[in-house]
């Protein structure tokens, strides 16, 4: 706890977070700019002050969530892509559903396939490198939280990790840092670690990772899957399966959400990790749920999210912000500012 001595959340980023610059993805059957842009994570550096520097934490926090030969294949995909010839960003266009065999296959377009499940989330140059030190942030915070006795850090991941799953890529993220951050802070002693997703779309990477865990809770608060990305994830229904039967919540709002019927769902998201007793948070927090967010179709305002923040606060356990996604580039870094002030 801070003790209310209003200092500020401590930030933590990367410049090699800005290394990944995909051109394009495939959105609605056509080809557009790649929303996932460099200009959010500088947009947020510009609107927030004192950065702190990030620390390599190794590839070990990494492996405790994804597998090796996905980790192998993220790092290697793009110089074999151009090492087949190609150029630009590498993408897949054949994927292996429905329920076809894990086969190990060595053509790239394959392997693109094999390891996503979507069109768009393609791999650049400097994709890995990204990625890699997206997490490193993530972790960071968290040893921040662990040695500083702050209550409160912020990794502005970008790469964002929410759709990544142990094996796969998708919706822009490719390594899962609030997953890694919750593996590394289990690891610490810190649990038991609740997840709360209030990104505009399902954590579905997320929630698979932790499906059948009890030892981790998932709460995600997302635009109705039934006419929304990624569809084929976050139902109500779903609730976990196994040891993790009930370890997972899903509340599906419908387009149009604004702060006051947004409301609602983070109480009762908040309610449920709180009787869960979870000891640490990590929130995967995106700004997409804007009224003005290109791709997305909620209708939050700025004031809204220092009071989503105060209340996130008010469950008074220690708490790791994680970035996700949000492209409305001209009002994310101030969006970012109001949700981190109200901590
Ligand atoms: N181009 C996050 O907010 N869009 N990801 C579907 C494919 C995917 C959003 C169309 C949206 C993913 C972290
Ligand atoms: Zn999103």
């Amino acid at each position: 706890m801070d003790g209310g001595t209003g200092k500020a959340v401590k930030l933590f980023f990367d410049d090699r977070q800005t290394a990944h610059a995909p051109l394009r993805e495939l959105h609605n059957g056509e080809w557009v700019p790649f929303a996932e842009d460099v200009e959010r994570p500088r947009a947020i550096v510009a609107a927030l002050a004192d950065w702190q520097p990030v620390r390599d934490f190794g590839s070990a926090p990494l492996l405790a969530v994804h597998d090796a030969d996905y980790l192998a294949f993220l790092e290697r995909a793009h110089h074999d892509w151009l090492a087949a010839g190609r150029s630009g960003d590498a993408i897949g266009y054949t994927f292996p559903v429905v329920r076809r065999r894990r086969l190990a296959l060595g053509r790239i377009d394959a392997e693109l396939g094999a390891y996503s499940y979507d069109a768009g989330t393609p791999i650049a140059a400097g994709t890995w490198q990204s990625a890699y030190w997206s997490a490193q942030a993530a972790l960071t915070a968290l040893d921040h939280l662990a040695t500083s006795g702050d209550a409160h850090a912020f990794a502005l991941c970008r790469p964002p990790g929410h759709h990544a799953g142990r094996d796969y890529m998708g919706g822009y993220c490719y390594l899962n840092n609030a997953a890694i951050a919750a593996r590394a802070a289990q690891a610490r002693g810190l649990g038991p670690v609740a997840i709360l997703d209030i990104d505009y779309h399902h954590g579905n990477g997320t929630q698979d990772i932790f499906y059948a865990d009890p030892d981790v809770y998932f709460a995600s608060i997302h635009a109705d899957p039934c006419t929304d990305y990624p569809f084929y994830w976050g139902h109500a229904d779903e609730r976990g399966e196994g040891a993790g039967e009930g370890a997972n919540l899903n509340l599906p709002l419908p387009r149009g959400t604004d702060g006051n019927s947004y409301r609602p769902a983070l109480d009762t998201a908040l309610a449920a990790i709180a009787g869960w007793g979870a000891s640490f948070l990590i929130v995967s927090f995106g700004a997409d749920t804007h009224s003005s967010d290109p791709i997305s179709s909620f209708a939050l305002e700025r004031e809204d999210y220092s009071e989503l923040a105060d209340a996130i606060a008010a469950l008074g356990v220690p708490t790791l912000v994680l970035m996700e996604g949000g492209y409305a580039v001209g009002d994310l870094g101030l969006n970012v500012a109001a949700f981190l002030s109200g901590f």
